[in-house]
């Protein structure tokens, strides 16, 4: 019985590609969204994910360059640790509204679209961050002291009537391209989890909390949303993600919240700052987070929203245990579906989030890979299938 359905479905296919001439596209299933049936089953896969106890470990740019190696074919300092390659990948599309052909940390983007689309091939998942430039300033995505009082009126200059509207509407049409392009060649659109205006809580980004009003980060994120959908995007779930800031409370997070009907996954960005093996200040890591995440998830439970940890990290990992010890029992508290550690620079001293085979932590990272909380890409199975 299943070979002849088989053989239907393939007589299907090809007067399908007989029909389509020159193209080989299939018509998507669509969820009444206005988004692929594909992307909603990944985010309800997600929530099923955290609800189990379970949280997938993603590292940004990790197939693309890490300690002591740049541009390799298939390559992964996390994999070559571990055997195994993170659940979740991260890249970031900064410069892309620029129409560079590499990204603010020299990824080409025709790299980054080939190992998204294979990552989704094998089942994992894709997160994408946008560190883009500032287009009033021309400047970068950080704020500089000296050129504060232009950083301040940027949003305003993007949102409609604003001297720089236009421009940034194409520059929102660049990442739609790239959305748009993250195609398998079975027409399959790549669910992403698109992650922009991160970090807002803070003020070192042109968007960030001193730098617009309440009135125009949420301006900002609808015309962003907006536009991507006009352009035909339909295969980006939407994450919002505040940082810490002492005193987090419930209304802070909320404060600029773009709203339920735009935003799927409830993040939460926190790293752990420690001068060398500094136990003191890396128990008040722990211990922060753990409180944080507790009104995240509280937070994003009450909103129907998935939460993940959508940016963490220790840098330089100067603890042997820190995942084991640090991280692994703070998650294991909390309903995250996932967690992203921070890039493996090849070319900044020192700076790295995940570890490399020698590194101090390696052996505890093994660990933490065969804790059976924590997913991998093997331990993935089905994210995308879609039911009705
Ligand atoms: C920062 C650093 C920078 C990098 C940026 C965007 O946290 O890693 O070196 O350019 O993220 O990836």
């Amino acid at each position: 019985m299943k070979t002849i359905l088989f053989n239907a479905a393939m007589a299907a296919a090809v007067l399908m590609f007989t029909a389509c001439g020159n193209s080989k596209k299939t018509a998507e299933p669509m969820a009444d969204s206005g988004r692929t049936k594909r992307t909603e089953a990944l985010l309800s896969s997600m929530r099923q994910m955290a609800q189990a106890g379970h949280y997938m470990f993603g590292h940004q740019d990790d197939p693309v360059y890490g300690i002591g190696w740049c541009g390799d074919a298939d390559r992964s300092d996390v994999r070559s640790v571990c055997g195994d390659n993170p659940a979740v990948l991260g890249f970031d599309l900064g410069h892309l509204e620029l129409g560079d052909t590499c990204n603010l940390d020299g990824v080409p983007f025709s790299r980054m679209r080939q190992e998204i689309i294979r990552h989704f091939d094998r089942g994992g998942v894709v997160t994408l961050s946008w560190h883009l430039d500032n287009p009033l300033s021309g400047g970068t995505a950080w704020v500089a002291d000296s050129l504060k009082d232009v950083e301040r009126r940027t949003v305003e200059a993007v949102l409609p009537g604003g001297e720089k509207h236009e421009l940034f509407l194409s520059w929102i049409d660049r990442v739609a391209a790239f959305l748009n392009s993250l195609e398998t060649p079975y027409g399959v659109r790549v669910p992403v989890i698109f992650r922009p205006w991160h970090e807002h809580t803070g003020s070192w980004f042109w968007w960030g909390q001193d730098n617009c009003t309440t009135e125009q980060y949420v301006a900002l994120w609808r015309l962003t949303a907006d536009r991507l959908r006009e352009q035909g995007v339909v295969n980006a779930l939407y994450a919002y993600s505040p940082n810490q800031m002492s005193n987090a409370t419930k209304e802070s997070l909320m404060e600029r919240y773009p709203g339920d009907d735009l935003i799927d996954i409830f993040g939460w960005d926190q790293y752990c700052y420690a001068p060398d093996a500094d136990t003191t200040a890396v128990a008040a890591y722990a211990a922060d987070l753990d409180a944080f995440l507790g009104i995240v998830c509280e937070t994003a439970q009450e909103h129907g929203k998935v939460a993940a940890l959508t940016e963490t990290g220790f840098e330089g990992l100067k603890t042997a245990d820190w995942w084991t010890r640090t991280l692994a029992p703070v998650l294991a508290r909390h309903p995250v579906s996932y967690v992203l550690v921070w890039r493996n620079a090849h070319d900044r001293q020192g700076h790295f989030y995940a570890p490399y085979p020698g590194q101090l932590s390696a052996a505890d990272f093994v660990s933490f890979y065969n804790d059976p909380k924590t997913m991998f890409l093997r331990d993935l199975n089905g994210l995308y299938i879609i039911s009705n």
